[in-house]
């Protein structure tokens, strides 16, 4: 898949590309059943009881389709070419969501480029919970200017905060670079977000060491539940593209969890 000059401009300008129905009707119907599976594989009785957040990985082999979105071109393809050069796949997971997810960006390292895809299985409009981003928020000065108290810094509600809603039908896509300002309100207790993640190859010393410190940040979360990030099944998908994602996280000394 090649995206245009025009929608390569709007990722680098705003941060963020919408692609719409980039997963059929019949890929989210998998998407979904192989999501919920994998999430509740993560819950000690297999139940989500909508008081808190839960995430887990759908690197595993209960969820081989999602897993295999990683090497698919629709999105680590579009990844290099957003990024303008190799990636690696970095994570494919999800989460039930419950309520809002406040202002914020995912990282304030602009030492390493990376990308978010978001894939929301539920029809979401902006009253329960489609995704909002402040479009050119993913870079300096904006980025670190805005603050993650609205309300004491500009005397406004978070849900009040200038932006844009990306509403969304089942198969439309967001991608956003992950320094983007991002949020989310009015979403139910059960609000269903699948995720992958692509960091650049990094090749220069300060890259390099964003990313590894990125990545113990990562590994560090999943540890407290004992399982692997990156388990046998996930290491074991024989895709080129895949495996050099392997080889290269080990090289950076990002493979192993413990
Ligand atoms: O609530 C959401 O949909 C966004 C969650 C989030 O902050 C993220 O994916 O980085």
């Amino acid at each position: 898949m090649k995206l245009s000059s025009q929608q390569l401009d709007h990722f680098n300008v705003f941060g963020f590309l919408i692609i719409r129905q980039l997963l059929s009707p019949e890929e989210m119907a998998r998407f979904g059943r192989e999501f919920n599976a994998g999430l509740d594989s993560w819950i000690e009785n297999g139940k989500h009881d909508g008081r808190l957040r839960h995430y887990a990985t759908l690197m595993e082999e209960i969820s081989p389709f999602i897993a295999g979105l990683a090497h698919d071109h629709r999105f680590g393809v579009v990844a290099e070419q957003l990024l303008g050069k190799e990636v690696l796949a970095i994570a494919v997971d999800g989460n039930y969501h419950v309520n809002d997810t406040l202002w914020h960006p995912d990282t304030r390292s602009l030492d390493y480029s990376a990308v978010k895809f978001c894939i929301y299985p539920d029809p979401l409009t902006g009253s329960n919970g489609a995704l909002r981003v402040i479009p050119g928020s993913h870079r300096d000065p904006f980025l670190s200017q805005i603050s993650r108290e609205p309300e004491k810094a500009y005397e406004l509600a978070q849900s009040d905060v200038p932006s844009y809603t990306f509403e969304s039908q089942p198969g439309d896509v967001i991608v956003f670079n992950v320094a983007l300002w991002h949020a989310a309100f009015g979403g139910d207790n059960c609000r269903r977000q699948g995720v992958l993640v692509y960091y650049e190859d990094p090749d220069t010393p300060e890259a390099t060491a964003a990313i590894k410190e990125q990545m113990r940040s990562n590994h560090g979360k999943i540890a407290q539940t004992g399982r692997p990030f990156y388990g046998p099944y996930w290491r074991s998908i024989p895709h080129a593209r895949h495996q050099r994602w392997i080889r290269r996280l080990a090289e950076l000394d990002s493979l192993e969890t413990f």
